[in-house]
């Protein structure tokens, strides 16, 4: 194992999160290798994390002042040996090719353990929508689409949203791709629901989260009734996170985005999230503006420099972090499990440094990890593109009772494969392994690729 970190360090020293990731993996999947030497025989550790295909490129287009704006567009294309790469776009100005690395190494085990058909790939920009008006994001997606389009397929690469990247911008982009090659198929999804788009796919990530929470919490005989939550973040993922714990009778204290967090004791009710949802994705404010709407709620302005965050730190029985990677560090998981914390489930990607995860695993939290308590999304990606092939789309119960169904089928793969290597109840162990040996087996199958 240090040899493959070494390696991938000495090729890549600057891609940090890159590393982080195949650590976690590597380390998770350690009595595998030992097991079967016919995975290091065979290279597979060297394949893995060398991605099939790394495409990069130039984006031009015009600002509203008529200003020329170079930005860079990515897409990693890092493993088909289960279905065609599938994973998300991301638009935020910290994008580099480490970062798109890391979410296209995850996303390929995560994949693999929703049941479905797709490989692993990730893509994105460090073009920044916030302050952008419509128009130029429209020139933005165009010009970035422009390039991709020659990349992407319904049967090759199916791209989606990520951070920054929501119904919008996947408009804009559908629009582009079909013009340039006059076709129109599913190559996308969380398209609208009028042009093959599929119901429940806004939705998916942060209900899946909950189910799986749910699922967690059912092997101690608990539901998600009368728990107090910490979320964090407050856009497409923080949002439907939200909603689903408020169906199951839970309380959603915490909301935040980048520059701080909202602290509400009385709850994010269904009242308070539809106000949300209209500031974040209709008006495009900032989450402070949550306490002019509702002054009993109080706002924390958090530095980015700090070194821990105040959201985590209070009185609560459950952790959906659903904003970023690195958001919580061992500082905030201390806090955590100080105030009563006992469940983390994973709406965002990699949020919880190595630091963090080893609290967790050691404390016996009920903690999942992102590629698996989030793969609901990427689950009704695979749903909404069955629904694309078929030319026909189901109604919303069955979406969402395959996505329930599938939420389950992963928490008890997760469950099966900690305890066949000797950790019975590491949700990180069981993702890692589960996911892992699927395409690894596959990868053998297809011979030297
Ligand atoms: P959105 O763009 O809808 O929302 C992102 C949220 O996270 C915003 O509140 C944003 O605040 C906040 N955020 C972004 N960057 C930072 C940062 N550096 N520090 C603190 N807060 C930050 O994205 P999503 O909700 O779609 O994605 C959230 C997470 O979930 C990501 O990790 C993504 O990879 C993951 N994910 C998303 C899926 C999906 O289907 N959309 C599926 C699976 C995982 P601000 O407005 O200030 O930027
Ligand atoms: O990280 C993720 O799983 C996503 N952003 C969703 C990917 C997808 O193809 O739906």
């Amino acid at each position: 194992m240090s040899e493959i970190m070494e390696m991938i360090k000495a090729r890549d020293p600057e891609q940090r999160e890159f590393h982080q990731a195949v650590h976690e993996v590597l380390q998770s999947v350690q009595p595998v290798l030992e097991r079967n030497p016919e995975y290091r025989q065979q290279g597979v550790l060297e394949r893995i994390v060398e991605p099939e295909r790394v495409i990069t490129f130039r984006v031009v287009w015009m600002d509203d002042e008529d200003q020329v704006q170079v930005n860079r567009g990515y897409r990693v294309e890092m493993n088909s040996a289960l279905g065609p790469y599938k994973g998300g776009l991301r638009f935020h100005p910290s994008v580099n090719l480490g970062i798109i690395k890391f979410l296209a190494f995850e996303q390929g085990f995560k994949n693999s353990l929703t049941t479905l058909a797709m490989g692993g790939g990730k893509g994105g920009s460090d073009f920044n929508p916030r302050g952008r008006s419509d128009a130029e994001v429209m020139r933005f997606c165009q010009a970035f689409m422009a390039e991709l389009q020659r990349h992407i397929g319904p049967n090759t690469d199916i791209p989606a949203g990520d951070i920054g990247v929501g119904a919008r911008e996947i408009g804009y982009l559908f629009g582009m791709y079909k013009k340039l090659r006059n076709e129109f198929t599913g190559v996308l999804t969380g398209k609208s629901l009028a042009w093959g788009g599929s119901l429940i796919r806004p939705e998916a990530t942060g209900y899946g989260a909950v189910y799986f929470a749910a699922e967690m919490l059912a092997t101690r005989d608990q539901t998600m009734e009368g728990k107090t939550c910490l979320v964090s973040g407050s856009g497409n993922v923080a949002q439907f996170t939200t909603e689903k714990i408020n169906e199951l009778g839970g309380r959603v204290v915490t909301l935040s985005d980048s520059t701080g967090y909202i602290y509400d004791e009385q709850g994010v009710d269904e009242g308070k999230l539809a106000f949300v949802k209209q500031l974040k994705n209709i008006r495009r404010g900032r989450i402070s503006e949550y306490c002019d709407e509702y002054p009993d709620a109080v706002y924390v302005a958090v530095d980015p420099s700090r070194d821990f965050n105040p959201l985590w730190d209070h009185q609560a029985h459950c952790a959906f972090p659903c904003a970023t990677e690195n958001e919580l560090n061992d500082r905030d998981a201390e806090n955590m499990i100080k105030n009563g914390v006992d469940l983390v489930s994973e709406g965002a990607n990699m949020p919880s440094t190595p630091g963090a995860v080893d609290r967790f695993v050691e404390h016996r939290l009920l903690y999942a990890p992102g590629k698996a308590a989030n793969a609901g999304g990427v689950a009704v990606s695979g749903l909404e593109m069955a629904q694309n092939s078929m030319r026909l789309s189901w109604p919303r119960e069955e979406v969402d009772e395959r996505l329930k169904q599938i939420m389950k089928s992963i928490h008890k793969t997760c469950l099966d494969a900690g305890a066949e290597y000797g950790q019975p109840g590491n949700y990180v162990a069981g993702a890692n392994i589960a996911g892992f040996v699927k395409v690894v087996n596959a990868m053998l199958d297809q011979g030297l690729v």
